[in-house]
């Protein structure tokens, strides 16, 4: 069987990672794309030189032409600039949309039929336009958020209780964004509601909530440490249970950047709701139900990403 195609768009700290990963799991060959000139070739050649001691094949090359991502199967999309401290993901909207345009007709014109995976922030409003640059099907198009912010929630409740992280099943729903909704009913360890595990364990109500805010900054807690750019090693793993929920046909349950029409009381509109990822693509929004509370959360949030949506419109004519 011939091997699987992974074009990975941006070829930077995100990029980087995700071609490490994606090789060292021996998903297929890959092609790291960017425009920078040298620097994807030089990633490629680095990276292709790990495959001796960790004894893997694939063949990792690099590009700054789109014709070399022709018939891949999986695009993950990185492509553009991250947030510096003081920035909010939504001051990145102008310089990523235009990204989004050239990426997204780079796609339509060589790989149609690929499983597109955005990563590019803001990315509720980063997603929908990469789907309408590219014209793909909505099922076809998924962004990743709520895998990495899930694994942050999961990270801090497992050190909270002193448990392991692979025993906590965190959930969030809504836009990547500050208005994020950590779903603490729908949160368990190894299937005792979190809730409940937190009076067993003499945790109060608002340690919990500490947690949820913490989950909601997450992403902006590593921008401030780092100073010069964001998280890139669990966006990358994130992304790549993605992928190979697709390609493995696996049917995982994965919050995603999902299109969403009808369920939720949404009409069109890419935002994280648990989805089932197999080879389908995004083949089934799962719609759960939600308290009065958390109903209004996640409409702070979906509201959040409307006004993106608009601002994005406002932006590029050819959306409207
Ligand atoms: P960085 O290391 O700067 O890599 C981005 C790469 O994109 C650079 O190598 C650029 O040269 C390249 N690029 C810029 N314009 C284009 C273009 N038109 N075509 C192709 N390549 C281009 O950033 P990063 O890898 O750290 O982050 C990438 C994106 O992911 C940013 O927008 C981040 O905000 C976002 N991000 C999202 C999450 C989510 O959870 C959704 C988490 C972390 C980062």
């Amino acid at each position: 069987m011939a091997r699987k195609k992974i074009a990975l768009i941006g070829a930077g700290m995100i990029g980087g990672t995700l071609a490490h990963l994606a090789a060292k799991k021996e998903m297929g060959d890959i092609v790291l794309f960017d425009i920078a000139e040298g620097m994807p070739q030089g990633k490629a050649l680095d990276l292709s030189q790990c495959g001796p001691i960790e004894g893997f094949d694939a063949r990792i090359t690099g590009t700054n032409d789109y014709a070399d991502i022709a018939g891949a199967d999986v695009v993950i999309v990185t492509a553009g600039v991250p947030r510096k401290p003081g920035m909010s993901r939504d001051d990145l909207l102008g310089i990523n949309l235009k990204v989004m345009k050239a990426v997204g007709e780079g796609i339509k014109n060589n790989c149609p039929d690929a499983f597109v995976i955005c990563i590019t922030n803001p990315l509720d409003a980063m997603v929908w336009a990469l789907r309408e640059f590219s014209g793909l099907p909505h099922n076809k198009v998924v962004g990743m958020a709520g895998v990495l912010d899930s694994a942050r929630f999961a990270t801090f409740l497992a050190w909270e209780f002193g448990v392991s992280t692979r025993d906590v099943n965190a959930f969030v729903l809504g836009g990547h964004g500050d208005t994020m909704v950590p779903v603490t009913s729908y949160t368990t360890i190894n299937g005792i509601p979190v809730n409940d595990y937190a009076k067993i364990k003499g945790v109060s109500p608002d340690r919990i909530d500490a947690i949820v805010k913490r989950t909601r900054g997450g992403g902006g807690e590593i921008v401030q440490l780092l100073g010069n750019g964001s998280a890139y090693y669990a966006p990358a793993t994130s992304a790549i249970s993605m992928a190979e929920a697709y390609l493995g046909d696996q049917k995982r349950i994965l919050p995603c950047a999902s299109y969403v029409e009808g369920k939720y009381g949404l009409d069109g509109l890419y935002v994280g709701v648990p989805t089932v990822i197999g080879a389908g693509g995004t083949e089934e929004v799962i719609e759960i139900e939600l308290s009065d509370e958390e109903k209004s959360n996640l409409k702070v949030s979906t509201d959040a990403v409307e006004e993106l949506l608009e601002a994005c419109k406002g932006l590029d004519s050819s959306l409207a």
